[in-house]
């Protein structure tokens, strides 16, 4: 039988032993840091607005940051959370707040 395989896989049984080293997606932390200038209501708007979070819950991340320096809004694969920390940081830009929003990677 005539195949396109290479003559080393022509007419002989082939044991796979080897499988592609598949890695899981890399996932990113998208942080908050907090600051004493950005209206706590401009960030609790924001929880709602970039990371879809219910008005309760945003509310209590907000003061999370407030208390604690930072607070994680949520945790994505790569492209996912440098679009959402562009998009937070060119809003409170736009705004004239100094919020800050960051991500880092997720290690296992
Ligand atoms: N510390 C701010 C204030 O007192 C509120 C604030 C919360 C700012 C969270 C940034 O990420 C932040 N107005």
């Amino acid at each position: 039988m005539t195949t396109s395989l290479p003559d080393s896989h022509q007419d002989s049984a082939v044991l796979e032993t080897e499988r592609p080293q598949i890695q899981p997606p890399r996932l990113y932390r998208v942080l908050l840091l907090n600051d004493d200038y950005t209206p706590m209501e401009f960030v609790v708007q924001v929880l709602e607005r970039f990371f879809a979070m219910p008005r309760e819950r945003a509310i209590t991340i907000m003061l999370k940051v407030h208390h604690e320096g930072r607070g994680l809004c949520g945790i994505y694969p790569h492209d996912i959370a440098a679009t959402k920390v562009g998009q937070v940081n060119a809003f409170a830009l736009q705004h004239q707040h100094p919020l800050v929003c960051f991500m880092e990677e997720e290690k296992p």
